[in-house]
């Protein structure tokens, strides 16, 4: 959190909020929320992530050839890219993003630690579609607030969860979409019985996306069955280099 106030810091004394404000407002909002809309189908969906390193994992990626991977996620059938622009940990950039959104057709979340308002109007101006609200970084208040301004915006926010506290709390703050990571952000470990657990704490109508750690379609099928309606794949696929055959099976 620190490193991205400082970065927050940076941006804003090149483009300021009212600048970046005024810019965001000149973009089309699409009011179909086409992330949400991806979803209206009861099929399993799939959000396929563009990571070049993490944390827990170091560099998944040497070759990252980015706008390739993110075509070749939408003709394996993905319904939505994720695409990491944070740089200090995942060595993300913004312009992968940018890059990738005038290539696919599909809509791109922008995954990265959403702190300020300024980063959700930058969100627009760079080609998201939705942004990543993470309940353990934010306020509920402040996860309502900043689903009003996606709203107004005509972004989608994807809201993560890690524990039953947390899914109340995104229901409360008015989640449409909520993301349960299965890796614990302090012991990186993971657990996909973490998402099938909290699916029965989030009401039925809400979007449940299963995070992290997901390796094989047996996991898939788990999920599934368990209710949840997409999950959000990133290392598994950077490794793959058969991606279709893993979102067919
Ligand atoms: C993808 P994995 O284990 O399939 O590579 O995980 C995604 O869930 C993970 O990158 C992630 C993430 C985040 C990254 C989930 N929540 C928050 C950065 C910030």
């Amino acid at each position: 959190a620190e490193a991205t106030k400082l970065r927050i810091q940076r941006e804003k004394a090149t483009i300021s909020l009212p600048e970046i404000i005024k810019q965001a407002k000149e973009f089309p909002v699409d009011t179909s929320f086409p992330f949400e809309k991806a979803f209206s189908n009861k099929n399993m969906h799939f959000i396929c992530e563009v990571k070049k390193a993490s944390p827990s994992k170091g560099i998944i990626a040497d070759d990252f050839p980015y706008i390739q991977i993110a075509m070749e996620y939408e003709s394996a059938g993905a319904s939505g890219i994720s695409v990491l622009t944070e740089p200090d940990f995942f060595l993300g950039k913004d312009c992968y993003l940018t890059q990738i959104k005038k290539k696919v057709t599909i809509p791109v979340l922008r995954k990265d630690f959403i702190l300020e308002p300024y980063q959700i109007y930058q969100s627009k101006i760079i080609g998201a579609d939705c942004i990543l609200l993470i309940c353990s970084l934010l306020a509920e208040e402040t996860v309502k607030e900043y689903i009003s301004l996606c709203d107004t915006l005509g972004l989608s926010a994807l809201v993560e969860v890690h524990d039953e506290k947390e899914a109340y709390a995104a229901v409360r703050a008015g989640a449409r979409i909520i993301g349960v990571n299965n890796r614990n952000l302090k012991t990186f470990e993971v657990d996909i019985h973490n998402s099938i657990r909290l699916r029965k704490h989030i009401p039925e109508h809400l979007i449940c996306i299963a995070e992290s750690g997901i390796k094989t379609s047996q996991d898939i099928k788990n999920l599934q069955t368990a209710g949840i309606d997409g999950t959000l794949i990133g290392e598994t696929l950077m490794r793959s280099s058969d991606k279709k055959r893993m979102l067919d099976a």
